[in-house]
């Protein structure tokens, strides 16, 4: 494949809506749902839901930076969650659903800078971004049973609107 992709990694809660929505955005290539943002190798679903992990549910997101621009990316990631939540989304509990940006270059680290603080002006929240926008660090793909979940789990939990997507 000689088409030139570019990688973005996601946390924005439970990685099965995340990961579905992604999948659906025009010139992404693929979503992978996994852990990353800690320190534990080969940690498994129990471990990363026990919280003491450090890793946060991810969406490694590959696409086509010719379709699709990473700021793009950035206003979809922020539609699909509440940034201000710290280490939960919804009734989901623990610094595994924090929300967090894991960049892959520095251009990418001051896109999302420029990003929040846009998102922060704007007043659309009136609690502070919690959002963490560190380097991306290794990414560790979750079991296959959650890639894909919602496809093979038709009306699984969902905390995202996946009908906004495009
Ligand atoms: N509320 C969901 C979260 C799943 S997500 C992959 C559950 O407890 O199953 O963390």
């Amino acid at each position: 494949m000689d088409q030139k992709t570019e990688q973005a990694t996601f946390a924005a809660g439970c990685f099965w809506g995340v990961e579905a929505y992604f999948r659906r955005v025009k010139g992404v290539i693929r979503a992978t749902s996994g852990y990353s943002g800690g320190a534990t190798e080969h940690p498994n679903y129990e471990q990363v839901c026990a919280g003491r992990t450090g890793h946060a549910e991810s969406v490694l997101v590959e696409y086509d930076p010719q379709v699709v621009s990473f700021d793009r990316l950035l206003y979809h990631f922020w539609k699909i969650h509440d940034p201000t939540q710290v280490d939960r989304q919804g009734n989901d509990v623990g610094s595994q659903y924090r929300s967090a940006i894991f960049t892959h270059s520095e251009e990418q680290r001051e896109e999302a800078e420029r990003s929040k603080a846009q998102l922060e002006r704007s007043g659309r929240f009136r609690k502070p971004v919690a959002t963490a926008i560190e380097p991306a660090k290794e990414f560790w793909p979750a079991e296959e049973y959650h890639q894909d979940y919602l496809a093979k789990n038709p009306g699984g939990y969902c905390h995202v609107d996946l009908s906004s997507a495009a």
